[in-house]
């Protein structure tokens, strides 16, 4: 008969580990838990998109020009539903919102708290059953007088109080930090309820995976070039050639790197000469989490976290995962485009 292991739910783990938080008077306990309400239902849809009218296009784009899924807007409607009804946040930066949500409801009007979410990620894999994620990144407010300023909103990436990540993979796991250490939760679906299952994660300090679209290539600056070849080349004492791994979706290409070692990498390209991937919402709470789990992450020569954020929506490059791979990528661009600077 194996020992039963020691069960320790999402709430449990909150609570125990509260008061190692400054400001501990609950209300971020309480605005993780509103989360992770949302998360349960919108991983419940997920499970049944085949079955139920939720798949497929809305007909519809977002601010970005990305046509937007049933379940886009779904994932959306109930992250901010949730926050709304938990009354610990006061406005929610999302990337399906052109302009943030403020939230004045009677019980929010005291809320202390920022919530910048990305609900669905990847979801242009939801109608082939690959997988998708939730990100989403948590601050403080820095006055409390009135409605948040736009100033108070844009916060650079070191404010974050907590960051983290719903993965709708083989398992729908949790995964956060705040500033203390990274911890992933699954969800037992026999019990409703995310319990702990990745005690304070590390990323292994070098991998063999790199994670890049290569049919951007071309496009590609020339040290990103260099790198890919780089990482198929043969070199037994290094573990080269690399293996390839994409899905398509951030969060499940990071969750995975983040547990067996491996880069992830949205370049600039000359279409997009600022990347893809938005500070704010994506790259900003998955610098957090890399970085606490012992990772780096930089646009290819500065700190993500330290990037200024002047726009809800703006994007940068991103060059995140094991420290070493990524200092590695830093050579390459100091090396062949060193014209890449902060202004990027
Ligand atoms: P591409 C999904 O749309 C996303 O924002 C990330 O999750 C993912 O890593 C990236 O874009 C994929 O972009 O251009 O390779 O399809």
């Amino acid at each position: 008969m194996c020992a039963m292991k020691e069960i320790k739910t999402l709430g449990q783990f909150i609570i125990q580990n509260q008061a190692a938080f400054p400001f501990a008077k609950g209300e971020l306990s309480r605005l993780l838990r509103d989360l992770a309400i949302a998360a349960k239902i919108v991983n419940r849809e997920i499970n049944k998109a085949g079955l139920a009218e939720i798949l497929g296009e809305l007909g519809t784009v977002n601010c970005h020009g990305e046509c937007q899924k049933k379940l886009d807007i779904y994932a959306n409607e109930q992250f901010i539903a949730a926050l709304k009804s938990g009354g610990e946040c006061c406005i929610v930066v999302s990337e399906e919102n052109d302009e943030h949500v403020t939230i004045d409801s009677e019980i929010s009007k005291h809320a202390k708290y920022i919530v910048a979410i990305d609900p669905l990620d990847g979801s242009s894999n939801i109608d082939v059953n690959v997988g998708i994620g939730t990100i989403f990144s948590i601050y403080r407010r820095t006055t409390f007088t009135g409605t948040a300023s736009t100033e108070e909103i844009l916060q650079m990436g070191t404010q974050q109080v907590a960051a983290g990540y719903i993965i709708y993979g083989s398992s729908t796991m949790l995964v956060y930090t705040t500033g203390k250490g990274v911890n992933g939760f699954t969800l037992d679906p026999s019990l409703g309820e995310f319990c702990l299952s990745h005690p304070d994660m590390k990323i292994p300090e070098s991998g063999r995976i790199y994670s890049i679209n290569e049919g951007n290539y071309i496009h590609f600056p020339l040290g990103v070039k260099k790198y890919i070849k780089y990482c198929h080349e043969e070199d037994i004492p290094t573990q080269r050639p690399y293996t390839s791994r994409y899905t398509g979706c951030m969060v499940a290409d990071l969750h995975r790197n983040l547990i067996k070692g491996g880069i992830f990498i949205y370049p600039s390209t000359s279409a997009a000469p600022r990347g893809k991937l938005r500070l704010f919402y994506e790259c900003n709470p998955m610098a957090f989490i890399m970085e606490q789990a012992g990772g780096k992450a930089t646009d290819g020569v500065n700190r993500i976290l330290e990037l200024e954020v002047y726009h809800l929506h703006q994007t940068t490059p991103i060059f995140i995962g094991s420290r070493a791979m990524v200092e590695k990528t830093e050579e390459f661009m100091r090396l062949y485009d060193s014209s890449q600077t902060r202004t990027q």
